[in-house]
């Protein structure tokens, strides 16, 4: 088999990637290794920012996000009982919506699918070759054959536990950092009871107040680590999340789960034909509520390099991806890194507590400060504009 470029992974990073080649006539096969199902009900992510809603609608694949997502102009700092708005729209005249990466996820395969486009579900043994060559391979078996698939380029869209990042090995320099505490998260059936998101930082750890639709909550525990599940049952949670949220409305719990937490870089997201996207290459603590914006940042970036290399063989667009990619990934690493400390109880004792409530206060009481939190949470504009 040939085609144009060879997209690993049907996340946000591969599908939107596969999405903007297509607009452009360039020819792709997305190999995923899960199968469809499975890959529209994986629950993750649910904040966008205006970049990423803005691209979804130039690809035409918003017309479900702009009847169903639910548009935010800010966040709640919660502290000592008391909530206070930090207004984001009328500090940069941005805003976030919420609106599922399932969801997201589903929409970019109906449209994909629907243009003709080529997704491989239940992939296995994927394995990438002579990616210095100007023709790099990627081998699979599908529906119990083998096959190779013969590129111009591959991206690596698999996500952190993928085989792109792997097949770069010794080239790569990873930088990471891992937390003592992960996050318990769950989906419920309940109206959320606030309007807006609400961060708590709260002397028994973090919570987070977010929703998914005016029937659906998601809500979110800061936990040790190591924390099995099976001590969380449903009343314990709820309790919980009532002490350190205040107003909180129950109801059935659909799902639940604890997710670790890391802050991760591999650099230069390049090698030869083989170019990472999203978190393949970065994973960052989703108190900034980034990993999705940036996974379709990179593509954003990447997808008119490839279509410059298909078209008229020039490289000089793919050059520059990783170095313009990871600037956002690193401002968004320190986003992610200040509110995480500046909310979790990272395990410093009292003085360091005290803080953090100053810091939150500084959020409250000062607007360059509470301007320079929202135009980070937003998302700053993008390339080349920042
Ligand atoms: P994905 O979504 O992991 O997709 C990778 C795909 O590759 C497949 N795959 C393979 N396919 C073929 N062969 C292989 N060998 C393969 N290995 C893996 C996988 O099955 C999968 O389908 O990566 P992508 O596309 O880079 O997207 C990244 C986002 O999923 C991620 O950054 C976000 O979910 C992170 N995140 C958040 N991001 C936000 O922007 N806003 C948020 O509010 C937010 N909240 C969150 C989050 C992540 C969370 N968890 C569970 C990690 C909240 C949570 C709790
Ligand atoms: C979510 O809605 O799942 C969500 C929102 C904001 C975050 C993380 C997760 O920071």
């Amino acid at each position: 088999m040939r085609t144009q470029v060879g997209i690993v992974g049907a996340g946000p990073a591969g599908l939107t990637l596969a999405m903007l080649l297509r607009r452009d006539g360039i020819d792709c096969v997305v190999l995923e290794a899960r199968d469809r199902d499975y890959v529209e009900k994986r629950v993750r992510a649910g904040l966008l920012e205006q970049n990423t809603v803005d691209l979804l609608r130039e690809l035409g694949v918003a017309g479900r996000l702009d009847r169903e997502g639910l548009e935010h102009g800010g966040i709640f700092l919660r502290h000592d009982g008391r909530n206070h708005y930090i207004d984001m729209v009328g500090m940069t005249g941005r805003h976030i919506t919420i609106y599922g990466q399932q969801e997201v996820v589903k929409d970019l395969i109906e449209a994909l699918l629907e243009r003709g486009g080529d997704v491989r579900f239940e992939v296995s043994d994927v394995q990438l070759h002579e990616i210095e060559s100007a023709e790099p391979r990627i081998t699979f078996t599908h529906g119990g054959a083998e096959h190779e698939l013969v590129c111009d380029a591959i991206a690596g869209c698999d996500g952190f536990h993928g085989v792109s990042r792997e097949t770069l090995g010794e080239h790569l320099t990873e930088y990471e950092y891992t937390y003592a505490f992960g996050w318990l998260g769950i989906l419920a059936e309940a109206r959320p009871a606030t309007d807006e998101l609400i961060y708590a930082w709260h002397e028994r750890g973090f919570a987070l107040y977010t929703m998914r639709s005016q029937r659906i909550s998601r809500l979110y525990l800061q936990v040790p680590v190591d924390e099995d599940i099976e001590n969380w049952p449903d009343d314990r949670i709820w309790d919980e999340l009532g002490t350190r949220l205040g107003d909180v409305n129950t109801g059935t719990i659909l799902e639940k789960g604890i997710t670790p937490m890391r802050s991760f870089v591999a650099e230069p997201m390049q090698r030869g034909r083989l170019f990472l996207a999203g978190d393949s290459a970065h994973i960052v603590p989703p108190t900034g509520a980034k990993g999705l914006n940036l996974a379709v940042n990179d593509v954003r970036l990447l997808a008119p390099g490839l279509t410059k290399l298909v078209r008229d063989g020039h490289t000089d667009l793919l050059d520059g991806y990783s170095a313009a990619a990871l600037r956002r990934v690193w401002r968004a690493q320190d986003f992610s890194n200040y509110m995480t400390q500046m909310l979790h109880d990272l395990g410093g004792g009292p003085f360091e507590r005290r803080l953090q409530l100053a810091r939150i206060e500084y959020v409250e009481r000062s607007e360059a400060a509470a301007r320079s939190l929202a135009e980070n949470y937003v998302g700053l504009p993008a390339e080349p504009d920042f």
